[in-house]
């Protein structure tokens, strides 16, 4: 039978018009990395880089769940689409299901504008961030106006996942003044956009202040200044003035990115620098050399500084290729 060529599959046309049934099934066949990934991906990249994908990252129990709600409530009462990407990479066993029945309970109201899709660690953390960052895209394709992916904060794959949002928010609590050294300084770094939620409970101003001073710590950026807000989700104070922060930051990122699409390009450039770290130590520790012997002799000697014996493992890799 003679195909007319670029006419889109059937699958394609519903799954752009943003059919819930085939987008639920583009995201198992993404995740599990089938055979028909491919054909989904070519399909759906000329579709891309319409949403925004926005990250609410923090440790356990801090509010995000109850923040996304209150946020997702205000973006639907606007008539937008939007998408939830719950990623719980610690556990292999809920499948980051509870995460995604939380949001899905309190904002019943809004089932119609909301798609949410829970992932877990099924496979190993690189697995994960790879399959968040293809729901990402496909939803994006599927026409989510915006993009929320939730993750609990607690280490590097965290840290990897929530980078996959192009605006990032890092939510902590009052009184975790103690915790906040404890955070892991990466997710600190990362946040666009900082959050005091429990507003409600005493010390938020002193924690906010923590906050504002470590982020002096930071180095400045011409085009932003990380805000420090506060929230309450439980009663929605302060949450259309972090919908107003993550807006503006839009306009910053759409400055940044002059054609204001990247298509997923800078993502997908860290995702394969992650990957080739996570490959390239993986080899170094598994092989035995006397060069690389040599090489750690000489920095616990003091014979070599740490930054050139650095450079001199890269040289000694790429002569290899
Ligand atoms: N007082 C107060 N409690 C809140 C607020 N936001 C959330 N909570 C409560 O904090 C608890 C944890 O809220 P979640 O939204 O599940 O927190 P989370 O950060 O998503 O938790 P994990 O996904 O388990 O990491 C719940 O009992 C919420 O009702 C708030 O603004 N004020
Ligand atoms: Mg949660």
């Amino acid at each position: 039978m003679a195909v007319k060529k670029n006419r889109p599959k059937p699958w394609l046309k519903r799954l752009l018009n943003g059919d819930r049934t085939v987008l639920s099934r583009a995201i198992s066949v993404l995740e599990n990395e089938t055979n028909e990934a491919s054909a989904i991906i070519r399909g759906i990249y000329p579709h891309l880089g319409n949403a925004m994908v926005v990250g609410f990252t923090g440790s356990p129990g801090v509010g995000k769940s109850t923040l996304v709600n209150s946020y997702i409530k205000l973006l639907c009462e606007k008539g937008l689409q939007v998408g939830v990407i719950a990623v719980d990479p610690s556990s292999p066993l809920s499948g980051g299901a509870i995460l995604g029945d939380r949001i899905r309970m309190a904002a019943q109201e809004h089932l119609r504008n909301l798609f949410i899709r829970s992932l877990a660690s099924r496979c190993h953390v690189g697995g994960l961030s790879r399959a968040t960052s293809r729901v990402v895209d496909v939803m994006d394709a599927a026409g989510m106006d915006v993009i929320i992916i939730e993750t609990v904060g607690a280490g590097q794959s965290e840290v990897e996942i929530a980078e996959i949002a192009s605006t990032k928010v890092v939510v902590c609590a009052p009184g975790m003044g103690d915790d906040i050294q404890a955070i892991k300084a990466g997710i600190l770094e990362i946040a666009d956009i900082l959050v005091v939620n429990k507003c409600d409970l005493p010390l938020t101003n002193h924690t906010n202040r923590q906050l504002k001073a470590m982020l002096v710590l930071r180095e400045a950026l011409p085009d932003w200044t990380t805000p420090v807000l506060n929230t309450s989700a439980i009663d929605g104070t302060g949450v259309s003035e972090l919908s107003d922060a993550i807006d503006e930051y839009k306009g910053v990122l759409a400055q940044r990115n002059s054609d204001g699409k990247d298509k997923g390009k800078k993502r997908m450039l860290r995702l394969l620098a992650n990957s080739v770290a996570d490959k390239v130590k993986k080899d170094l520790l598994e092989t035995t050399s006397l060069e690389m012997d040599s090489i750690c002799d000489a920095v616990l000697k003091g014979e070599l500084m740490f930054n050139e014996a650095t450079n001199r493992v890269i040289d000694k890799l790429l002569s290899h290729q």
